[in-house]
């Protein structure tokens, strides 16, 4: 017969994703298993510990990589004793929310719009995702991103933005918000030109 020792099976490296037992957290829940040669297996017991603290085999491991301690019993004698990693990524995408925003240009005939106006509640799994915007309908990868943007009295009317949304594993959504650009209020008034560009703009998208 073999050793005891080699008569114990203990967990391998494993490498996980958060989504494999539901999507929503940022955690894996991962059942750890040791076996035994058949004459001793009724009596095995397999004490697992994380850190020095005794967690059950049944266990919810975080992202990242955990390592953890196993320790065999055959009959309340002690046999072997191992480690191994559990690794844990985030398979789950951000989710971007946006909202319709208007920004009034300044009497200089620029408006800035920032992240946090035109997010409506973004979310991840594992914790805040970064927040970037650029003009337009763009695809995940599409360049120009970044803390804010401005518009310039050319773009008196409606706008595209996009929103994209960045976790900590570099998982990436967008969605997209219409952005309504208008003449601060005293240009309106003062300025007949104006006044109708904003209007023709008005006509050329509900008309
Ligand atoms: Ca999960
Ligand atoms: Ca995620």
């Amino acid at each position: 017969m073999n050793s005891p020792e080699s008569a114990i099976q203990f967990p391998a490296d494993v490498q996980v994703t958060t989504s494999a037992d539901g999507t929503g957290d940022c955690t894996v829940e991962v059942a750890l298993e040791a076996t035994a040669a058949p004459g001793i297996a009724s009596e095995l017991s397999v004490v697992y510990s994380v850190n020095g603290q005794v967690i059950p085999s049944q266990y919810e491991f975080p992202i990242g990589v955990t390592t953890v301690q196993a320790s065999a019993h055959v009959a309340s004698t002690f046999i072997a004793s191992s480690s191994f990693t559990v690794t844990v990524a985030d398979d789950e995408l951000p989710v971007a929310r946006t909202q319709p925003v208007t920004v009034t240009l300044n009497s200089s005939g620029v408006g800035s719009l920032t992240v946090a106006q035109v997010n409506a509640g973004s979310t991840d799994n594992c914790g805040a995702p970064i927040l970037e915007i650029a003009k337009g309908n763009l695809v995940t990868t599409g360049a120009g991103f970044a803390n804010s943007v401005s518009f310039g009295a050319a773009e008196i009317g409606w706008q595209t933005v996009t929103l994209r949304a960045t976790d900590a594993s570099g998982n990436r959504s967008v969605q997209t918000a219409s952005v309504r650009t208008v003449l601060p209020p005293q240009w309106v008034s003062r300025s007949p030109h104006w006044g109708v560009v904003n209007l023709e703009q008005f006509v050329a998208t509900f008309g």
